[in-house]
């Protein structure tokens, strides 16, 4: 029975820790199968891989909803003069007719129309009174992001606008990044772009003044969130090498939940002036409008399902290798034998299942034993399980607690969250050289 738990150690090490020092191949995993049948010794078997939903328009899925609610412009009816012409005054709003009406949902419906279908906010009437207007986006699943996110503006793009983040439901936000025309001045912040980020300070939440600057709005009416670029920080500038991403993904709780989101909101806090000074007599020149907001992502299934429902209004894995909850967070009742686990990235290509397994499995579950395979860092073992102190986590409590946290070990606001290299194999050379001391074991016992 050790003998056997030391083969499995000894094919997971060589599995996972050989394929991790070897270069990664060039075509790469999609990881869109679970399982798939094979021929072994014991007949026609299941070989379980990690999986995950296809990325999609996730904006498909989401409920709407603004802050102040009564915001929306056309209820009474108003008249809109141009930013860049105060005399040319002959956009109207009315939310009781249809053809001018301007509902939050023309920010999600299908573009590509001519003339485009936006949301639009009141005037800036009550000016020098802020006009604030928060959009959130929920989607009631954690999902994970897969492409940068793209506010395209009907009006002049906003002088002052936050992105905030929620991961869970939206009980807490953080900010994601900040715009603003002049960033030392809105937010005290200095001025960064997304290229001055690296490996190290990629959790950094940025104030940038890309995508806000002044009177050319008519050409450049987007802002971006930009996910593609952070990824490039390790999978390359074309992303040829995301094995490199994964890896990191998988190692690293930070960065996975930088890109895991349950909300969104953008926060508009003020809109285009095109000019220094607000012009007091013609404020219905000065508003918000949003023709399409793109947000693509996959749902968070923990690499335990290929697919996402949608079904009663709510998103849910379709969760496999025994596994369920609306992430696959959890083992099924009866297949607690080990605890449970995300799936794996690697070995590249098919990475790691780390099913749920039954019960009542037997010697396989043993973790440590009391003489010989420890547990670290002060962990007891109980009933061949370690049972770890408060700071450490992991199967031989080897990982500190703070790793698994929000901000890591260094606390949220250095950015300079630990981006280690996978320390799993460390572990796993650990357990196997633990696995030759209990071997011998046996023997010096019959010696005594
Ligand atoms: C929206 O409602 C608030 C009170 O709920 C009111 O003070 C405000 O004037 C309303 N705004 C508009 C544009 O109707
Ligand atoms: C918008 O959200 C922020 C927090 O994210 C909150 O402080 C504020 O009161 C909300 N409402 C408006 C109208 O800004
Ligand atoms: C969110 O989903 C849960 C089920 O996972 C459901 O009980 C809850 O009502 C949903 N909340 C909203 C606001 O739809
Ligand atoms: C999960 O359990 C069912 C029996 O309830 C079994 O048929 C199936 O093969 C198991 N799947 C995995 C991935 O272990
Ligand atoms: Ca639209």
């Amino acid at each position: 029975m050790r003998f056997q738990f030391a083969l499995t150690l000894q094919a997971i090490w060589t599995g996972m820790c050989h394929a991790a020092m070897q270069h990664y191949p060039a075509a790469w995993g999609h990881y869109d199968v679970c399982k798939s049948q094979v021929y072994s010794d014991e007949g026609l078997t299941w070989d379980y891989m990690a999986c995950q939903p296809e990325a999609a328009d996730m904006t498909q899925f989401l409920k709407v909803s603004l802050d102040p609610p009564n915001i929306t412009c056309g209820d009474p009816p108003e008249t809109y003069c141009a930013l860049e012409n105060p005399y040319m005054c002959n956009n109207e709003c009315d939310a009781n007719t249809e053809e001018l009406a301007h509902p939050p949902q023309l920010m999600f419906d299908i573009e590509g129309r001519n003339p485009t279908t936006f949301w639009q906010s009141t005037t800036w009437k009550k000016y020098p009174k802020a006009l604030l207007v928060n959009i959130t986006l929920s989607w009631n699943k954690t999902i994970e992001l897969t492409d940068d996110i793209v506010i395209t503006f009907e009006s002049g793009r906003p002088e002052q606008m936050v992105l905030e983040k929620s991961l869970d439901y939206g009980r807490t936000w953080q900010p994601y990044q900040f715009y603003a025309t002049d960033c030392l001045d809105a937010f005290t912040m200095e001025p960064k772009t997304v290229q001055d980020l690296s490996q190290h300070t990629l959790l950094d939440i940025i104030c940038t003044e890309d995508y806000s600057r002044g009177y050319v709005w008519k050409y450049d009416k987007t802002v971006r969130f930009e996910i593609k670029d952070r990824f490039a920080l390790f999978a390359g500038p074309r992303l040829h090498n995301m094995a490199s991403l994964y890896g990191q993904l998988d190692t690293t709780k930070n960065l996975r939940d930088f890109f895991t989101i349950t909300d969104l909101r953008i926060r508009l806090l003020r809109p285009a002036t095109g000019a220094t000074v607000v012009d007091e007599s013609s404020l219905s020149r000065y508003f918000y409008a949003i023709s399409d907001i793109k947000v693509q992502g996959r749902c968070k299934c923990n690499l335990h399902a290929n697919s996402c429902v949608f079904d009663k209004e709510k998103l849910s894995c379709e969760c496999e290798h025994n596994t369920t909850g609306p992430d696959c967070g959890r083992c099924k009742r009866s297949y607690q034998g080990r605890a449970w686990s995300a799936g794996s990235y690697l070995p590249i290509p098919k990475g790691t299942a780390n099913i749920c397994v039954p019960n009542n499995i037997g010697p396989v579950t043993r973790v440590c034993d009391n003489e010989l395979l420890r547990c670290q860092n002060g962990g007891e073992c109980v009933s061949n399980r370690c049972s770890c102190p408060a700071s450490h986590t992991g199967l031989l409590c080897e990982k500190p607690r703070c790793e698994s946290e929000l901000g890591g070990c260094k606390g949220p606001e250095s950015g300079q969250a630990s981006l280690r290299p996978p320390s799993l194999c460390s572990v796993l050379t650990l357990l196997l050289a633990g696995v030759a001391l209990w071997r011998e074991t046996p023997r010096r016992a019959a010696a005594l």
